[in-house]
């Protein structure tokens, strides 16, 4: 019997996991238990929404060592987080200055200047990126124009996830994946853009070289002394997802379902072309020399803030009052910049409806049905951009992650898209880099090992279109098109 543990660190803006995995290669099971589980979210720090690194560091310690306690020492541990967000380090190894979240209002109005500079077509043909205002590109511009002073205390950038791996005693590093999202990457040569880097302004000694998922960067000491091996996962936490998503073929679309739902496909090519220029389709890099070619969606952060007005209600209770409100009345366009991180999520939604000529929902159950509503429909929207894209023909929609969850919202996605849609793993993320680890530990082979241990020992529940409902959503798809036209998503 060859049993193999490891520890994996899953941190999305919303809340943030320490789970543990018992990998047992002669059976070809995988058990994963969560250890530890803590909120997450931003803190008011000199005038800027930042995370609370410290706490981060001391709740993923406090789940590490709850494992230690149980008497297990993994074999490796590993972290991922949401993507484009980082660090700055002295010449000391120090922080200079904090962890500005992507949703701060830095950067606010910087992507125009950005780009006035730069060009559209020339970053996105360079990159293949999709724009969104908060990439760590145009953090870093701000940055700049904040705190030019800091530029020559600067010695290193570290990404989120490659902060917290040399916290827990890693060495510097900077995983691939997620240096795909900053848009400083060259997609073809997937290694910094460094006539990029001096364009704009920005030292090109901050930038590490680049590791892939697979690499020992370090060792952990638990308060007990034990050792832990370090292993890079896909340390963005998309990239782990989509590494945990059963997908079959080629007609296989996912979405990752968290605080955002990032939609789209694997592929050996990237798509930067105009068309995809024209549908913001980022192409962020996966593992294996894949592409992800997907779209950021706001997703259940609109969920999530709209919930700071009902905090008694919980997700799934929202998700039912939703389902008892009359559909389709209200729609906004979830990718507005006017959701990005208003100070009422329940305001910000009945402004929109009201200058958008609909009235305004009333109460919990309208206000959620409306989001699920636009976010479905919004998924309709991107399905068929990335057919257009790829000349892809789509069958099948996986729905992974804490949204998954949410049996109303897989239900309106499978009868908007006139798919079926397969819901689960919840914990992809999590999935996707323990498998990462036992890969690199030679418990797995490959992906398609992967991909089959995942399809066969975690359940899916698979969620067929209504036939009779096809008619009022083909009636309503033109007004949210009209919506979105203002905004383009
Ligand atoms: P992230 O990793 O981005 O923090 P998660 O993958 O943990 O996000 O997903 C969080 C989301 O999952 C929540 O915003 C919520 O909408 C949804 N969710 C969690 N639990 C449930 C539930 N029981 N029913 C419906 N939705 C849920
Ligand atoms: C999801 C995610 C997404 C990024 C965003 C900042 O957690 O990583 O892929 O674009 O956060």
């Amino acid at each position: 019997m060859t049993i193999t543990h490891v520890a994996a660190v899953d941190l999305g803006a919303s809340s943030g996991r320490v789970l543990l995995a018992r990998h047992d290669s002669e059976r070809a099971t995988l058990e994963i238990e969560e250890v530890h589980r803590f909120p997450n979210g931003f803190l008011r720090r000199d005038g800027h929404d930042c995370w609370d690194t410290e706490d981060l560091v001391a709740q993923i310690e406090q789940g590490l060592d709850a494992i230690i306690a149980r008497g297990i020492t993994p074999a490796s541990l590993g972290v991922d987080t949401w993507g484009v967000d980082y660090v700055l380090l002295d010449q000391e190894g120090r922080l200079l200055g904090q962890a500005v979240s992507y949703r701060d209002h830095r950067t606010d109005g910087v992507m125009d200047q950005v780009l006035a500079a730069v060009g559209r077509e020339e970053l996105y043909a360079r990159t293949g990126i999709q724009f969104m205002q908060f990439n760590t590109i145009f953090q870093l511009a701000a940055l700049k124009k904040e705190n030019p002073d800091w530029l020559p205390r600067v010695k290193t950038l570290l990404l989120m996830p490659d902060y917290l791996h040399y916290r827990l005693g890693g060495g510097l590093s900077c995983e691939y994946t997620n240096a795909s999202t900053t848009q400083l990457l060259s997609l073809k040569a997937r290694d910094w853009d460094r006539p990029l880097l001096r364009k704009l302004g920005v030292p090109e000694q901050w930038f590490l070289p680049l590791s892939q998922p697979g690499r020992t960067v370090g060792e952990w000491t638990a308060k007990s002394g034990e050792r832990v091996k370090v292993v890079l996962p896909a340390t963005h936490d998309t990239a782990s997802a989509v590494v945990a998503v059963p997908l079959e073929d080629e007609h296989s679309v996912f979405i990752s379902s968290g605080t955002w739902s990032l939609m789209g496909l694997e592929s050996g090519q990237a798509c930067n072309d105009p068309l995809a220029l024209a549908a913001n389709v980022t192409n962020e890099g996966g593992v294996d020399g894949s592409y992800r070619v997907l779209k950021n969606i706001m997703g259940l952060w609109l969920v999530q803030r709209l919930r700071d007005a009902f905090p008694a209600l919980s997700f799934a209770e929202l998700a039912a009052q939703a389902e008892a409100a009359p559909p389709l009345r209200f729609l906004i366009n979830p990718n507005d910049d006017r959701f990005l991180n208003p100070p009422s999520m329940y305001e910000q939604i009945r402004a929109f409806c009201l200058e958008t000529g609909q009235g305004a929902p009333e109460g919990p159950g309208e206000a959620a049905r409306c989001i699920f509503e636009s976010l479905a429909f919004l998924y309709r929207q991107t399905l068929l951009e990335l057919g257009a894209i790829t000349t892809r023909r789509f069958k099948r929609i996986h729905i992974v992650g804490g949204g998954s969850q949410n049996r109303f919202l897989n239900q309106l996605c499978a009868d908007f898209c006139a798919l079926p849609v397969i819901a689960g793993p919840v914990e992809a993320s999590a999935l996707g880099n323990i498998t990462a680890q036992l890969r690199a530990h030679g418990a797995l082979a490959d992906l398609a090992a992967i991909r089959s241990l995942i399809r066969h020992g975690f359940a899916s529940e698979t969620v067929l279109p209504h036939p009779d409902v096809s008619d009022s959503v083909e009636r309503h798809w033109n007004r949210f098109q009209d919506l979105c036209r203002a905004v383009p998503v």
